[in-house]
């Protein structure tokens, strides 16, 4: 597989580096020039893991279905949320973190001031027309000093960043196919969701958003 034309370019550009928070930064098309490397791994993975909708403790199934790769996988049931070493679909590991997700999480993050980092989980979320995330936090993972890195590919998607209180009214981002996110530090607990996903079609996903999140669970 070979980059096309316009990946090409992207590797030959400067980053275009947004600040959002004090410690949280959108890399504009950051992924792109990793595209080659990152596709086949996920094909790969979602056919050991595919996506599947899952339920909240409170009782309601997810419009985002979802999947996982690494040490470490992140499922809620009527049990609660929580990272489990194996899928609870098939009780065996969840496939490895392919070398090119963990590379680009570990160049990602040294670019926003976080260096070093190390994920030993990935959660895979998909969103198709509709679909949504309502606010939350990210608090399932056992230290909270790690960044968290993601990948946004396919569909547009308007990306909400609250604040450390839920009422905390927040800021609408755009987030495009190859668009990586970094966050941590004191902006590691902000609340944070996505709009319902806007009807479409793009040109290498096809009618869908798939956003991969590498954290340090464990
Ligand atoms: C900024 N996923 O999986 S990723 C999640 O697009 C999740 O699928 C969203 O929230 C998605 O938990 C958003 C970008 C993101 C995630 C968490 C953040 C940005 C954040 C936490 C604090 C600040
Ligand atoms: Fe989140």
């Amino acid at each position: 597989m070979s980059l096309d034309l316009f990946d090409e370019a992207a590797l030959h550009q400067p980053p275009r580096v947004e600040q959002i928070g004090p410690q949280t930064f959108v890399l504009r098309a950051f992924a792109l020039p990793f595209i080659d490397e990152l596709l086949p791994p996920l094909r790969a993975l979602l056919k050991v893991a595919p996506f599947r909708r899952m339920v909240t403790p409170g009782g309601q199934t997810m419009s985002v279905a979802l999947s996982n790769c690494g040490a470490l996988g992140w499922t809620t049931d009527a049990r609660g949320y929580r990272y489990t070493p194996l899928d609870p679909r098939t009780g065996q590991p969840w496939p490895a973190l392919p070398a090119a997700f963990r590379r680009l999480a570990t160049q990602a993050a040294a670019l926003a001031g976080f260096a070093d980092f190390i994920p030993d989980a990935c959660l895979v979320n998909r969103y198709v027309p509709g679909a949504r995330m309502s606010l939350h936090q990210d608090r399932n993972e056992r230290d909270y000093d790690a960044p968290i890195v993601s990948v946004s590919l396919g569909l547009p998607a308007m990306f909400q960043m609250g604040g450390l209180q839920r009422s905390d009214r927040p800021l609408r981002v755009p987030l495009l196919h190859g668009d990586v996110m970094v966050w941590g530090g004191i902006d590691r607990l902000r609340f944070h969701g996505v709009l319902p996903l806007k009807e479409g079609t793009h040109a290498v996903m096809g009618a869908q958003r798939i956003n991969f999140t590498l954290r340090k669970a464990g």
